[in-house]
């Protein structure tokens, strides 16, 4: 069966150095806790995460993958002044790949976010000049979601150009951190506490809650998001969210209900767990549950033994693994 996969990376040595500070100080263990002589979980070398041609092509055909949607690592820690330009050659290396591999690979654009009216430019650069199919955004900016005024721009031309929003998990900030994580821990028990088991998701649900519950979605009505991990922890809490927050509550046009089943897709992003598909299946319209490995986090090879063992006519399970996302992204 076609497969595509929609939250696959790869990094750039140029964006992780310039990000490097920030990320430093967000997440100062991370190196030890993710890197690859961790041997723990999600560990990838910088061989396979920099690689966009022979051994990604080798590990999607071995899983399975038919297409990758790729995108780069990181650009929500890039400050300012260096941002448009790294971060426009990361893309512009994305391209050369999709160029290379059409059949393989299409791409999400990465953002110099923190320079707002670049990231507009790069957004409309990356979708009309570079055939990108949307965007993919690490988490907050500096310490600040996507709906703060200064990122109104960008959120317009995303709709504008009718193409959607990945809001991908990044660090939390460090006061969330030190409240919630760090207290009397290890530095590795910290770090993956903060990010991979529970920081990163619990991180993006607030995001997602609070862009939707500033007015996001009533200023943009038609603005898709795609959220990773079966929707970042928000399906098992909808009803809980909808009951607590009633339009009565927020003066919004929809109700939390209809925010989440008529502008998300989610992904299971690697988490390969029936229960949550058939959880997320009694939430969420079929039509949009999209695919994602999490490459090189995750490996490919859970990706087809997943879809072989949902227990779905295999008209449903084309929709999950390709048609959804062949519709949302126009490939
Ligand atoms: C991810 O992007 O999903 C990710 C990382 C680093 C470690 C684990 C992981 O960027 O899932
Ligand atoms: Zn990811």
């Amino acid at each position: 069966m076609k497969i595509i996969a929609l939250e696959e990376h790869f990094a750039d040595p140029a964006v992780a150095k310039a990000g490097g500070r920030e990320a430093q100080a967000l997440s100062p263990g991370f190196g030890e806790a993710f890197g690859p002589s961790s041997g723990l979980p999600y560990s990838p070398t910088p061989e396979v995460l920099q690689d966009l041609a022979d051994k990604r092509l080798a590990d999607m055909d071995a899983g399975g993958i038919t297409m990758q949607v790729l995108s780069c690592l990181g650009a929500q820690t890039v400050p300012a002044d260096v941002a448009p330009e790294v971060i426009a050659a990361a893309n512009d290396k994305a391209a050369a790949a999709v160029r290379a591999h059409p059949d393989r690979f299409a791409a999400f654009a990465s953002l110099p976010t923190a320079a707002p009216e670049a990231a507009v430019a790069e957004l409309d650069r990356a979708v009309n000049d570079l055939g990108f199919v949307g965007t993919m955004i690490f988490g907050r900016t500096e310490g600040e979601f996507l709906d703060a005024p200064r990122f109104e721009p960008i959120l317009a031309k995303a709709a504008a150009l009718n193409v959607p929003v990945f809001l991908h998990p990044g660090v939390p900030p460090r006061v969330i951190t030190e409240a919630n994580y760090a207290a009397g821990l290890p530095l590795v028990t910290e770090t993956r506490l903060q990010t991979a088991a529970w920081g990163w998701h619990q991180e993006t649900a607030v995001h997602f809650l609070h862009l939707v519950h500033s007015g996001v979605l009533d200023r943009y009505p038609n603005l898709q998001f795609i959220l990773g991990h079966w929707g970042e922890m928000i399906p098992f809490y909808l009803d809980r969210v909808n009951e607590a927050l009633p339009q009565r509550a927020t003066g919004l046009d929809r109700s939390f209900h209809e925010y989440f089943r008529e502008n998300v897709y989610i992904a299971p992003s690697g988490l390969w767990s029936q229960a949550q598909l058939r959880f997320c299946l009694e939430t969420m319209p079929l039509e949009r549950i999209v695919f994602a490995v999490d490459y090189p986090f995750i490996g490919n090879e859970g990706a087809v033994p997943f879809l072989e063992q949902a227990d779905l006519p295999e008209a449903d399970k084309r929709k999950i693994a390709h048609e959804n996302a062949e519709r949302l992204l126009g490939l």
